[in-house]
């Protein structure tokens, strides 16, 4: 945000990883003169932070531990994976059902294991899974991986990191 008068910079906006519109709207009366104090603008997924590893943008929404478990819903939208790293013990098989609400096609890939499926419009698709025996295994969208639609599976106690895929 720009104060023009002063030419300065008085708020900035967060607008996630992949702004695709900017709409400009003319103001009038006292809105002109006396700016309101900026919200930060929703990003169209709610609060989603990108965090950069080994040169890949993660949009992130979070780790889950899912050590105890054999199946994992896994939400695929624009344009990320929900949770984004999932946590589990080395060699653990997991079942994933990856289902979008998006109108658009995704996809999720992991070339180590051999998956490459596309998952339709507000559809679903299911693929297993296995962590690694240590460190962190990579999946991402292959269409959408340059806009932070990426994920990690972590096993033991992981940190996410810069990964093989
Ligand atoms: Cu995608």
């Amino acid at each position: 945000m720009v104060d023009l008068a002063n030419r300065a910079v008085t708020a900035t906006i967060a607008v996630g990883s992949a702004p695709r519109k900017i709409a400009v709207q003319p103001v009038s009366g006292a809105a002109a003169t006396t700016p309101a104090p900026m919200r930060a603008a929703g990003a169209p997924s709610g609060t989603s932070k990108s965090i950069t590893l080994g040169g890949v943008t993660y949009a992130d929404h979070g780790t889950k531990d899912v050590r105890t478990r054999a199946r994992l819903e896994l939400e695929a939208d624009d344009y990320y994976f929900s949770p984004t790293f999932l946590r589990g013990k080395p060699g653990q098989k997991l079942t994933l059902v990856v289902e979008s609400e998006a109108s658009t096609l995704h996809n999720i890939s992991l070339p180590a294991l051999g998956i490459d499926k596309d998952i339709p419009p507000k559809g679903k698709v299911q693929v297993d899974v296995t962590f690694p025996a240590s460190g962190v295994l990579a999946f991402s969208c292959k269409f959408h991986g340059p806009l932070g639609m990426n994920g990690q599976l972590l096993a033991g106690d992981a940190a996410p990191s810069g990964a093989r895929s």
